[in-house]
């Protein structure tokens, strides 16, 4: 019974799994507490109900690379006949107010939805007591304890700072870029994550003179393929990339907004590098806010990398304690998937569904200049599971007939297919390299968790024109070693 407790369910994190969690466990009749509060970053950023994705992730990131796309389509724009000046400017203040006006009002919106759907929240900071009872302080430094029958830990990922003299007081990461009161200016970007390279990107495309540091590869995780065409895209494009170095120290050696920073590296070779920027913005990973929350007065168990371990169904294991979204172990660090996990698990806990969240084809895209969406496996990973011979790549450079009168480059944009030849062909990797990537892969990915073979790509009618029908006329081989160059 749950009557002893002042909560049905108290959700940790307010931020895209925690909302949705909380959102539909109230929706279920059940008595439901939320708890959200942004520690402010080292320079002092903080922002209001979401977590991360409103405010410091997909949503803003996804506009500042919307508003570089649109200074190339102006650009464009001559060439099919408008008379846009040949050098415009960009004001980086009226672009960051706008976004962040946008942000305010979902973060408004949030909170409406929180009291219509009649769930508590608090603007606090909640820590375990006990395995049933957390304490929440608020901004104040008020303390409140709350019981409840179930938990929720939601509380997401905060960017991780390089142990080196200077990181903490003049870098900044993702938390600060997006609502940075001054432009820029020259502006280095730590790691080749894809956080990295989608802020190098826009950066770039706004006008700002940008430079990458790569301690290894691009993009680890993803097809390798495509991450060198997406280096070499963006470095065609204004992007400096240094190659196998790491950050040592970082100086002030200018005040001001931005004022300047020296940034000495050591290359794999051991050689230093020295440089001067305006900014330098952080981008090494991520760490799970698992740590200082009396997990350990719960009993529940963490991984090596600071992620709850959890059992089938998002379960710790404390057994009425779960958690969902960026700080779960093993999961993928997704909007919509930890939105889908909440309300899945809250369906299975107060509606006796059986439907678990699936993790596998989960389709997803970097906003870098060009677009790369994928679903499914890497190149590298399906040879690893498959092994070489079983493999067959389908693929194809392509030009999107927008890019033809813009006299845009004909090899740029890419298609592949990777496909399981002992099983009829199954494709168990898409890719593709190009605009709209997000809006393409989003559609085909349904394609793949219904098992889609290559002759199901071939039996498909495209529509045309568009970029997204290169899928449905994909005949060279990898293995033939053809030329994939665009045909006229
Ligand atoms: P979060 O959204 O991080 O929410 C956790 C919340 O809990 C935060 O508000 C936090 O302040 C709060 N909190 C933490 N500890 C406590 C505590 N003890 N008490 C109270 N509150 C606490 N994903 C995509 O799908 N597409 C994208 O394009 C995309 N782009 C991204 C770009 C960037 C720059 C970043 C950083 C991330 C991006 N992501 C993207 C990832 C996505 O933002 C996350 O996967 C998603 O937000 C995770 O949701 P969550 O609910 O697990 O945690
Ligand atoms: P990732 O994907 O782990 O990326 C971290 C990046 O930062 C990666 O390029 C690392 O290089 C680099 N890195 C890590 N430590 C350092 C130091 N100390 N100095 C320089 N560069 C460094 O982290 P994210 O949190 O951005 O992404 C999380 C998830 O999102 C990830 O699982 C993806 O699936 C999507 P490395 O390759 O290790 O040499």
């Amino acid at each position: 019974s749950t009557h002893n407790y002042d909560y049905d369910m108290v959700v940790i994190g307010g931020g895209s799994g925690g909302l949705a969690a909380s959102k539909e466990t109230a929706n279920l009749g059940m008595k439901v507490a939320v708890c959200d509060f942004v520690t402010p970053t080292p320079k002092g950023t903080t922002w209001g109900l979401g977590g991360t994705c409103v405010n410091v992730g997909c949503i803003p990131k996804k506009l500042m690379h919307q508003s570089a796309i649109l200074g190339g389509e102006l650009k464009d724009s001559r060439e099919y006949g408008w008379d846009t000046p040949e050098t415009v400017t960009h004001d980086w203040g009226r672009m960051v107010e706008a976004i962040q006006n946008h942000i305010g009002s979902l973060n408004w919106g949030y909170r409406v939805a929180l009291r219509e759907k009649k769930v508590d929240y608090l603007n606090a900071y909640a820590t375990f007591t006990d395995p049933h009872t957390i304490k929440t302080v608020d901004r104040r430094g008020k303390e409140k304890i709350i019981t409840s029958d179930k938990f929720l830990v939601a509380t997401g990922g905060r960017p991780r700072y390089p142990d080196i003299p200077g990181a903490k007081e003049h870098t900044i990461t993702s938390d600060d870029i997006f609502s940075l009161p001054y432009a820029p200016g020259k502006t280095l970007l730590v790691g080749a994550s894809y956080i990295s390279l989608e802020c190098a990107g826009f950066l770039a495309g706004l006008g700002y003179d940008t430079t990458v540091m790569v301690r290894s590869i691009l993009l680890r995780g993803f097809d390798q393929q495509i991450a060198e065409k997406i280096g070499a895209y963006m470095e065609q494009h204004g992007v400096k990339f240094i190659r196998g170095a790491v950050p040592t120290s970082i100086e002030k050696i200018e005040e001001g907004t931005p004022g300047k920073l020296r940034v000495t590296a050591k290359t794999t070779d051991g050689e230093e590098v020295v440089d001067e920027y305006n900014t330098v913005v952080v981008a090494i990973g991520r760490d799970p806010c698992t740590s200082g929350i009396g997990l350990e007065n719960a009993g529940v168990d963490l991984a090596k990398n600071g992620k709850v371990v959890v059992e089938k169904g998002e379960q710790s294991s404390v057994p009425h304690i779960y958690a969902i979204g960026d700080v779960m172990e093993g999961g993928l660090e997704l909007t919509p998937v930890a939105i889908q996990a909440g309300r899945l698990l809250a369906r299975r806990l107060y509606r006796k569904d059986s439907l678990q969240t699936d993790y596998v084809n989960v389709p997803t895209t970097v906003f870098t200049p060009l677009e790369y969406g994928c679903c499914g496996l890497s190149e590298e990973a399906a040879i690893d599971k498959y092994g070489e011979d079983d493999i067959e790549v389908y693929h194809s450079s392509y030009q999107p007939l927008e890019f033809t009168v813009a006299h845009r480059p004909e090899n740029d944009c890419y298609a592949k297919l990777v496909c399981v030849k002992s099983e009829n062909e199954k494709v168990v990797g898409f890719h593709i390299l190009g605009p709209n990537a997000g809006e393409i892969t989003q559609g085909f990915s349904i394609g793949l968790k219904l098992g889609a073979t290559k002759a199901d790509f071939d039996n498909l009618i495209g529509i045309h024109p568009t970029t997204a029908e290169i899928f449905t006329t994909l005949n060279i081989t990898k293995r033939s070693g053809k030329d994939v160059s665009a045909q006229g």
